[in-house]
């Protein structure tokens, strides 16, 4: 098998002396990311007796993350500018050498970089690569290895990287392929149940409800689509979790929110509909001002500098889907 043979030469080539291997996520790790990082490590803790470092550079938004790390004890931790120092390797899961969305140094060489989105034109410089942009989940790709060596998986690790196939295909719905639906159903038995329905269903701070509020009064319709502004949003996920929410609304088949956090405006793309292409969409809409990514159904980025290019982004919004300022109305005028 090609994937066993490539994933021997890593381990061959980190076994070869004492080494410290650390595993980097996207800035602002989701489920999916922090799950493939926890797996991987486990990954190299029994296939090279390797001592492993988890590491991400932002901040652990949404409280159902926050809740992941703790009650399936991730030892994930913020970086610093020396932790790279400490490292004889560095693996990035989730995100690739190049996008903005991480702080690994582009010019830097890494032992893995293992990820399923859309880039164009990086040129990675790793010893193992692995992207896949036909696949729902990072984790799925991670089970995947973890079979190849026939290594058991333990119910802690089950249930982070079933919660993250889950989140990232929407429990199946969405952009998902048949390796993430072979390791949703493999990793059910294994799951610890307790952890995964306080993972789903935490207590939410009162931030959340101001935000929810001022999403609901914000929003607008036009048609089959509809816009909301946070403000401020009291961490960057909220963007992602409103637009969600959002998409339930019947008569709705695309959702823009965005809101502001510590200078730079967040924004989250989602769609009932196939071939919108929201990750593309997302690239476009962030050309010189910022960055985004994602994939069919969902997407989402960052604009810097929002008192000068947020009226950019929302134009070029405006212009790709035809919509005219005036002719947006208030949500609940509609009904
Ligand atoms: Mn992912």
């Amino acid at each position: 098998m090609r994937l066993k043979a490539k994933l021997q030469e890593v381990i061959d080539k980190i076994s070869a002396k004492p080494s410290k291997i650390c595993i980097l996520t996207h800035t602002n790790p989701d489920p999916d990311a922090i799950a493939s990082a926890f797996g991987l490590a486990y990954f190299f803790k029994k296939t090279a007796k390797a001592k492993t470092e988890l590491f991400y550079d932002g901040i652990i938004g949404r409280i159902n993350n926050r809740i992941m790390v703790d009650v399936l004890k991730i030892p994930l931790k913020k970086i610093t500018p020396k932790s790279f120092e400490k490292c004889d390797y560095i693996c990035l899961v989730d995100t690739q050498p190049g996008k903005r969305n991480n702080c690994f140094p582009p010019d830097k060489q890494a032992l893995m970089v293992i990820d399923h989105h859309f880039e164009e034109g990086l040129k990675i410089k790793a010893d193992f690569i692995d992207i896949r942009k036909n696949i729902g989940s990072t984790a799925a790709m991670v089970c995947q290895y973890l079979d190849a060596f026939k290594i058991e998986i333990p119910s802690e690790i089950a249930t982070a990287l079933f919660y993250g196939i889950k989140t990232d295909t929407d429990g199946l719905l969405r952009d998902y392929s048949k390796i993430d639906e072979r390791y949703y159903r493999k990793l059910f038995p294994k799951l610890d149940y307790r952890a995964l329905h306080s993972i789903e269903y935490p207590e939410l701070p009162k931030e959340y409800f101001y935000d929810l509020a001022d999403a609901i009064t914000s929003a607008r319709v036009f048609g089959e689509i509809l816009i909301a502004d946070l403000g401020k949003a009291f961490v960057p996920d909220m963007t992602g979790e409103m637009a969600d929410y959002f998409l339930r609304m019947e008569g709705i088949s695309l959702v823009l929110v965005y809101g502001e956090f510590e200078n730079r405006l967040y924004f989250s793309l989602r769609t009932k509909k196939r071939g919108r292409r929201l990750g593309l969409l997302s690239y476009e809409l962030t050309e010189d001002i910022g960055s985004g990514g994602g994939h069919n159904k969902t997407g989402g980025g960052v604009v810097e500098n929002p008192l000068l290019n947020k009226k950019v982004f929302l134009e070029r919004f405006f212009t790709k889907f035809g919509i005219k300022l005036e002719k947006l109305s208030l949500f609940y005028s509609k009904i």
